[in-house]
């Protein structure tokens, strides 16, 4: 080899500082195509993103070979949302060069930080599932696990959010505007997908009735690859994403008829497939776009599948022995339909056979019980966008009803629970009830979840299919959410326990001895302060309101929604200021009140709650009768950036959901193990936070879920009562539907004291709101004890190890996917 290129190729992955910074001035130059006077902060994020993908390429690709080589079970994980956020901390931390990197830059005048804040937040995602996905993807990576992640390329992600006026107003989010160093295009892989047309029945070479699907529009799937760098870079594994291109040939007749324009706008509109993430957080929007888009890349994801199986094997038998595919969630669950067309109409395989293979191959997750939010959708958009599925569905259907005891004993009211098809009103198809037939594992995100499902949606196939549902508990990433959010902390746990932890969470632990050593937790505090500090900043640059760096940081940051009842919250703010205001010579304990997140740009009641935040902010900030004792911010456009900020910096952790109705949440893990102190519901995963944390070092209050279940089926809840008995909670409503908050339009919150009087309360906001009120307190007193509180926050951190998402990866390994490490061989090539 010519020794000029070899040199260059072993300049392109070395990782000292000069090395660094010699490949960011050629990267600068000849690829971002600038001088370094006229560089931008974003021409230096370019140079820099680039610079460190090339120092992960090798290593991709030998780990791609040995999958390949030794022909490893995958795993297929298929989700519409990834929430990624930024990945160039994230891509320097796990190759081990942060500091390098810095230093680099630092030599060439850059500061690190600068060049970070170019980055857009990818954000393929709404919430919690979405962002579940990311952190799988690192933990597959970490633990070598030959995993890819299956999603769209969506044009444009979740909007971003501002306020005007204190409403919210959606702006679209133009990440890929200045392009995306991360990603390879990869034009050569490339898949037609098909809708509406007809079906047609004929004979096959074996006279057996047989299908092919006719006639129908044609979009293609372009791949578009990321690599997701594991810890330490060892195994670098991929994220596909999914384009829609126009077929060349795209309704050719019309260029035959000379409508040219016609023809090119139909291009466009099949573009449209991948352009825009549907903003909904556990709501349904029922839109035919929607239903395109989970074919679309459902459909891609399993021709590429069969495509990488079919390289070393001639039949499908051992399909489940090499692939397993995780449905996250129903979006995706039209795919059970799909590989049963692909192995019956196009391979050829019996009926029975094809099944037999689709569910063992697939497996499911349930992210939630809300009604709104399990898809149905309407026979007469199947039957019109995908016939062909619609003929196989109701096959499936038919054969499993014939099989079921309930047909036997003549239950119909079972049968038709049982049923795909959902006959009341408008013909649907359930896709929660294919998604469980279809699988041979079913699980829920948390232990109370899990048995809610048992109990509630799929009560009847848990019957049918005892040992089909499983639990599987979320978790989160230690490397981004505690090691790269929090460096203060993470370098604070290294020196006392090394750095174990980053990969095994359990290690963690070892700081339990640590809550008794007064210096430990003068250090602890001092983190969290500087993360205090970091966070106020943030506050005033984004809010212009100063914050009391010492107050109590109480913060409720997720999706608004009103079972996550920041209505609660809000009236709790109220009620302690109305406290503070009635007692100025109390020495209160000061509060800072951190709201952030989105509504769905259709949830109006998320909206006008939103409008209430601002609107209580702005009066209660600019009294000075409070003394600066109370501060309520509602920070705009939350994201993953934001949360790497917010979290850190968090004293308290609101988790206040109606019991029963968080799924999980993985936004109260971020929050313990990071040091703050949960107040919370026994919902979802706090349930299991406050079992391993200890029940003395959380603050839980309200109803149960079996509290929630009996009230409401009693019929009996009456909020008036409870209101007309809670001075407090009625001077709080009586201020908000007299317009204290809104003199400009007195009735503006007439929608929120409605829905929380006589529309009954469905959220039981009034029914906990004495009992949060008693937390509320509790914690505020435990604050003033510095020592005593900190002691709590560190056994927080420390017993948190096990809500790492690499130990609900390796169950998942283990008890549905049957995958295992593969460690990539990189002797051929690289460095260290
Ligand atoms: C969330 C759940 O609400 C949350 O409790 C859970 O921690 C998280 O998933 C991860 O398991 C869900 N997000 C969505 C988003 C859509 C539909 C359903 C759910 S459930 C679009």
């Amino acid at each position: 080899m010519d020794a000029r290129f070899k040199s260059r190729d072993i300049e392109r992955r070395s990782l000292d500082v000069d090395g660094l910074k010699r490949s960011f001035l050629e990267w600068l130059v000849y690829s971002v195509g600038k001088d370094a006077r006229a560089a931008t902060r974003r021409d230096w994020f370019h140079t820099v993103a680039l610079a460190v993908r090339d120092r992960v390429v090798d290593r991709w690709m030998d780990t791609t070979r040995s999958y390949y080589q030794e022909d490893a079970k995958r795993v297929y994980y298929l989700s519409l949302e990834f929430l990624i956020g930024r990945l160039l901390t994230n891509s320097l931390s796990n190759l081990g060069i942060m500091e390098e990197c810095r230093q680099a830059l630092d030599r060439l005048g850059l500061s690190m930080e600068d060049v970070v804040d170019a980055e857009p937040d990818a954000a393929l995602g709404n919430g919690g599932l979405g962002r579940l996905a990311a952190c799988f993807l690192d933990s597959m990576a970490s633990q070598a696990l030959p995993g890819y992640g299956y999603g769209i390329r969506y044009e444009f992600g979740l909007f971003e959010q501002r306020f005007e006026n204190g409403w919210q107003v959606e702006y679209p989010e133009q990440w890929l505007q200045f392009g995306n160093p991360w990603e390879f295009a990869r034009p050569e892989v490339l898949y037609p997908v098909q809708f509406y047309g007809r079906v047609e029945e004929f004979r096959d070479s074996v006279g057996e009735r047989a299908y092919r699907w006719v006639d129908a529009d044609r979009v293609l799937a372009m791949a578009y690859d990321t690599p997701v760098v594991g810890y330490g870079g060892e195994t670098i594994n991929t994220l596909r994403l999914w384009s829609a291109r126009a077929t060349r040939d795209f309704n050719f007749g019309h260029f035959n008829d000379g409508a040219y324009m016609k023809a090119v706008e139909q291009k466009i509109l099949s573009e449209n497939l991948s352009r825009v993430l549907y903003p909904n957080d556990a709501t349904e929007t029922g839109k035919e776009l929607r239903l395109k888009q989970e074919y679309f890349f459902t459909s891609a994801s399993l021709q590429d599948i069969l495509r990488r199986y079919l390289q070393h094997h001639s039949s499908f038998e051992n399909l489940p022995n090499k692939a397993a595919i995780q449905l996250n969630d129903t979006h995706p669950a039209i795919g059970i339909a799909e590989l049963m067309r692909l192995l019956v109409d196009q391979h050829a395989l019996r009926w029975d056979d094809a099944w037999e293979i689709t569910r063992a191959t697939f497996a499911y997750t349930n992210h939630t019980l809300l009604p709104e939010a399990l898809e149905a959708w309407p026979v007469r958009m199947i039957e019109r966008v995908l016939p062909r599925h619609m003929q196989i569905i109701y096959e499936i259907n038919a054969k499993f009803l014939n099989r079921t005891k309930a047909r036997a004993e003549g239950d119909n009211a079972r049968l038709s629970r049982l049923s795909l098809i959902d006959e009341r009103g408008e013909r649907r198809v359930r896709m929660g009830n294919l998604a469980f037939l279809g699988s041979h594992k079913v699980n829920g995100v948390s232990a109370l979840h899990t048995e809610l499902m048992k109990q509630t949606v799929f009560a009847d196939f848990h019957e049918e299919f005892p040992d089909r549902i499983n639990n599987k508990t979320n978790g989160i990433t230690p490397r981004r959410w505690l090691k790269q959010a929090n460096p203060a902390l993470s370098e604070l746990i290294t020196t006392r326990i090394g750095e174990g932890w980053i990969s095994d969470l359990s290690q963690i632990a070892a700081l339990r001895d640590k809550a008794d050593d007064v210096v430990f937790r003068e250090e602890f505090r001092r983190a969290k302060r500087k993360n205090k500090k970091r966070l106020a900043a943030y506050i005033a640059r984004q809010t212009g309101e100063e914050v009391l760096v010492d107050s109590i940081f109480d913060v409720q940051v997720k999706r608004m929604h009103e079972y996550k009842r920041q209505l609660l919250n809000v009236l709790h703010t109220i009620a302690l200021y109305n406290e503070m205001r009635d007692n100025p010579t109390v020495s209160w304990v000061p509060v800072t009140k951190v709201f952030a997140g989105k509504a769905a740009p259709s949830y109006h009641m998320a909206k006008l709650i939103i409008k209430l935040i601002n609107d209580v902010a702005k009066v209660v900030n600019h009294d000075p009768s409070v003394h600066d004792n109370l501060k309520v911010v509602l920070l705009p456009n939350y994201n993953v950036t934001a949360a790497e900020i917010i979290i850190p910096a968090a004293d308290l952790s609101e988790q206040i959901s109606t019991a029963g109705m968080e799924a999980s949440g993985t936004g109260n893990m971020k929050l313990a193990l990071n040091g703050a102190l949960t107040i919370g519901t026994l919902d979802g995963a706090n349930v299991e936070i406050r079992e391993h944390v200890g029940p003395e070092n959380i603050f839980i209050f309200g109803m149960t879920a079996e509290e929630v279940n009996d009230l409401r089926a009693s019929g009996g809840f009456n909020p008036r009562e409870v209101i007309a008995s809670n001075p407090s909670l009625k001077r709080a409503l009586d201020m908000i539907s007299t317009g204290a908050f809104s003199p400009d339009d007195r009735n503006r919150y007439h929608p929120i004291v409605q829905a929380l009087t006589d529309g009954g309360d469905h959220f039981l906001v009034t029914a906990d709101f004495a009992d949060y009120c008693r937390a509320q307190d509790a914690a505020m007193q435990l604050y003033r004890d510095q020592e005593e509180w900190t002691r709590k926050a560190i056994l927080n951190t420390a017993n948190m190890g096990w809500f790492s998402s690499d130990r609900t990866v390796g169950e998942y390994a283990k008890e549905i996917w049957d995958v295992h490490p593969v460690h990539p061989n990189h002797d051929g090539e690289g460095f260290r």
